[in-house]
């Protein structure tokens, strides 16, 4: 590993060997079952960390709720003053915090700081946001008065998140919550709860030196139980989650059946389109690493090529040539593209799925395979391999969170418009070309059908000012930038006469 020690990481951050799971700010507690975080980078215990009992869960959603009366009657603009101060030390904690991102979670050095920079571009965003909560006026039909609407917070909103992305997805949420002046209650993945203590501790901070009351950040942990007390919980207005389709599924039907609002974010099946009129040298560096970067663990991680018959055996050529030059391994090495898997489990569903694509008939261009030996000890690491499919096949319809790319050809634009979209997903897609008619075609309303259509950029990295998310089993929430903000606040329509009279609207006479 390089020159730092892991223990020096978590002083600064204010982890323990042995954490408190469960915090509604300077109150920590926790006495349920303990979860031992080992690190995919080289298998060590990095801390363990407790999790959040039946009673302990309401205890902090009670908490949360009397926060909820004191935040919801500051300014905006003060609340923004709040996360401005947590960009603040986010910015002072982003070596550290990203460092420990990258050895928790297993991506590379560069991807743990950028994901600290989204969370510091995120506060800045919300900063701004928390005096631009406009709501529309409108003219009323009846004579002196007046129509408007404005934006209140909801309350209690929970959050579930991934192990991918494992600090970025919260600040998302609760950058722009926080403005709007809702509390927050954060379950982070099993597999990375480390890093969640690290932001409780650093918000925790910011709420303790601004005399804020508890409840305002809460941390909680465990498994599916955890989600399953947020998702069932009429306390709790909007349940965000980031994670697998399975598992919004369950969370989205549960949240609906007691009518509340979720905001799903899940799995993509991304596709980028390789045209005749594409600069190759450019979709190259887009399409390896939007493969092989977080070792194909983002949701907007590449997973298939579509490509012209043209280019098809010139960017077989390069990809083999590109794929032959990675170099996989620790990722806090920068000398390294390709980390580890976060677990073995991963490993596993990566082999598996190679031996499906293989009996559907797919062909192996880049051979993939476990990693073992010195440097390996972990079992997380795996060779980013090339198949080369049909459209149609399975294996190719799923996603599985592993550096397996799937390539296959296409005639005419149309076709491959259709191929992009035939997939249950709707998260990310790209379109390579220099030719204008095409990129448009493909951005038009018969081109892709996904939240996110990118032209001469990959599928991966968006940046955190547009809305992020996507369509059918990626579940349809926005997150993030533009006007995102809208899913964490409820709208009221108000109407004010100042009139002595009292007109009815749409005509209708009623006189006493
Ligand atoms: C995710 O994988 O859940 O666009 C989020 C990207 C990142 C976010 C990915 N900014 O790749």
């Amino acid at each position: 590993m390089s020159d730092f020690k892991i223990e020096d990481i978590l002083n600064e951050l204010g982890v323990k060997a042995e954490n408190s799971g469960t915090s509604t700010g300077q109150k920590n507690f926790g006495s349920g079952e303990v979860i031992e975080s080992k690190s995919p980078v080289d298998g060590k215990l990095i801390a363990k960390v407790t999790t959040t009992t039946k009673e302990e869960y309401d205890e902090v959603i009670k908490t949360s709720q009397e926060a909820f009366k004191t935040w919801r009657m500051m300014p905006a603009p003060q609340r923004g003053e709040i996360v401005r101060q947590f960009g603040d030390k986010l910015r002072e904690k982003k070596d550290a915090l990203g460092k420990l991102v990258s050895y928790e979670m297993g991506k590379s050095l560069q991807e743990g700081w950028g994901e600290v920079q989204e969370m510091i571009d995120i506060c800045d965003f919300a900063v701004g946001l928390s005096r631009q909560l406009y709501g529309l006026t409108m003219h009323s039909e009846r004579p002196k008065h007046r129509m408007y609407e404005q934006w209140h917070p909801m309350g209690t909103v929970g959050i579930i998140s991934a192990f991918n992305f494992p600090v970025a997805v919260w600040s998302w949420n609760t950058a722009l919550a926080w403005a709007c002046g809702d509390v927050c209650v954060w379950k982070p993945s099993e597999k990375t709860p480390i890093t969640g203590v690290a932001c409780q501790n650093i918000m925790a901070e910011v709420l303790k030196e601004n005399n804020l009351p508890e409840g305002i950040s809460c941390l909680i942990n465990g498994g599916r139980e955890i989600g399953e007390y947020m998702s069932n919980d009429g306390r709790i207005p909007l349940v965000s989650a980031t994670g697998s389709t399975r598992m919004g599924r369950e969370v989205g039907t549960a949240v609906a059946k007691r009518l509340g609002k979720s905001l799903l974010e899940l799995g993509g099946n991304n596709a980028i389109i390789i045209t005749e009129n594409a600069d190759l040298d450019a979709t190259l560096v887009g399409a390896v690493f939007g493969a092989v970067g977080t070792a194909g663990q983002r949701c907007t991680s590449t997973r298939r090529l579509i490509i012209h018959e043209s280019m098809y055996d010139e960017v077989k050529t390069k990809l083999k040539k590109a794929y032959s030059q990675l170099r996989i391994g620790d990722p806090l090495d920068m000398n390294n593209h390709v980390g580890p898997l976060i677990d073995t489990m991963a490993a596993d569903m990566y082999e598996d799925a190679i031996k499906k694509a293989k009996e559907e008939g797919g062909t192996v261009l880049v051979e993939g395979g476990r990693l073992e030996g010195a440097g390996y000890e972990s079992g997380c690491y795996v060779k980013p391999c090339i198949i080369e499919v049909e459209s149609h096949y399975k294996i190719v319809c799923t996603e599985t969170f592993a550096p397996i790319l799937y390539i296959m050809k296409y005639k005419d634009l149309d076709e491959a418009i259709a191929i992009q979209n035939n997939v249950p997903q709707g998260l990310s897609s790209a379109i390579m070309t220099t030719n204008m008619r095409e990129s448009e075609r493909f951005l038009s309303a018969e081109g892709s059908d996904c939240g996110i259509a990118n032209v001469n950029i990959g599928t991966s990295g968006a940046e955190i000012g547009g809305a992020f998310g996507g369509e059918k089993e990626t579940g349809g929430g926005r997150e993030s930038g533009s006007d995102a903000w809208k899913a964490y606040m409820r709208r009221q329509t108000n109407t004010i006469n100042y009139s002595t009279e009292v007109p009815l609207a749409q005509g209708i006479k009623f006189d006493l």
